[in-house]
């Protein structure tokens, strides 16, 4: 499908999808959440795409929600059902294949919960995070007040979202809202060389890995666990359980086929 608000290119196994409305900053409305769903949905059911990346270029990542678009909406209009923003955010955490996000500059409201929903955040060191939603007399709505407390704690999720505030690269790695920070010139470089890393995993293996931990975090300890052992059980059926155990016993690199 052709997008006008996002680019998604492949190369190698690795998907990477541009947010593409620089003049706005990446602002997401009705059109980027519905173009985000669709090709979420096309790459996850895409075999030879192993891996996602989301970023929004060089300068900036997402400044928020669409304020124009939601500035005249009625509260029929927010409650529908089917929110294109929860929508996209919904098939992208659950994509069955790692996704990383690749930020560069601002990363707020709608933007910062849309890094929530990937899997692993790298940030250049020029980006800036925060929730500034509150000083627009909202909250965050596209669950940060849910994703951010279970990421870094409610305390420091609370100080975010009641101020409005931004924070930069380096404090956000300090409260774990990112995993890494690079110099801004090498942010691509270093998500594609995660991804591929990634990429050369068991496929299946990272799949229900991603599952047993995003389904365990809504379950307690005993049910997550068990989860987690069905996963792992079934990963004896399938032909890259055989082949990792084999390279390995061979002294070879494997070659995983996600079947
Ligand atoms: N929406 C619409 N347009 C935007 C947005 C936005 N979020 N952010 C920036 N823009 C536009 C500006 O209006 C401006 O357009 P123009 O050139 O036509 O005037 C252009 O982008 C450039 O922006 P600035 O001139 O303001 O650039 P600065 O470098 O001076 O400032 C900032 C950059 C600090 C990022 C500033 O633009 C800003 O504060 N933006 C708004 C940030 C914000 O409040 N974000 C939260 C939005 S609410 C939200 O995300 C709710 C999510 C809920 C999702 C779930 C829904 C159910």
């Amino acid at each position: 499908m052709a997008y006008e608000t996002i680019i998604v290119e492949i190369e190698e196994g690795v998907a990477t999808l541009t947010l593409n409305r620089p003049k706005v900053l990446n602002a997401l409305n009705d059109q980027v959440f519905n173009e985000l769903a669709e090709a979420a949905e096309e790459l996850a059911a895409d075999q030879s795409v192993r891996v996602v990346i989301i970023t929004g270029g060089e300068k900036v990542f997402a400044a928020g929600a669409d304020i124009s678009q939601m500035a005249s909406a009625s509260a029929v209009d927010v409650t529908t059902s089917d929110n294109p923003s929860h929508r996209a955010f919904h098939l992208i955490e659950n994509m069955p294949k790692p996704v990383i996000a690749a930020i560069a500059g601002f990363a707020l409201g709608g933007g910062c919960e849309l890094t929530l929903v990937t899997d692993v955040r790298i940030a250049a060191d020029n980006a800036q995070f925060g929730l500034p939603e509150i000083k627009l007399g909202i909250l965050p709505g596209g669950g940060g007040t849910q994703r951010l407390p279970r990421l870094i704690g409610a305390g420091r999720a609370k100080e975010l979202i009641f101020s409005g505030d931004f924070i930069n690269a380096e404090e956000a790695l300090r409260i774990g809202l990112v995993n890494k920070v690079v110099p801004a010139d090498q942010l691509f470089e270093e998500a594609k060389k995660i991804a591929k890393k990634y990429a050369d995993r068991g496929v299946v293996a990272l799949r229900l890995a991603k599952s047993a931990v995003n389904e365990g975090l809504r379950m307690d300890l005993e049910a997550g666990l068990e989860y987690e052992h069905k996963c792992f059980s079934l990963l004896f059926a399938t032909e890259d359980q055989k082949e990792g155990m084999r390279a390995f016993l061979e002294k070879r690199s494997p070659k995983f086929q996600g079947k």
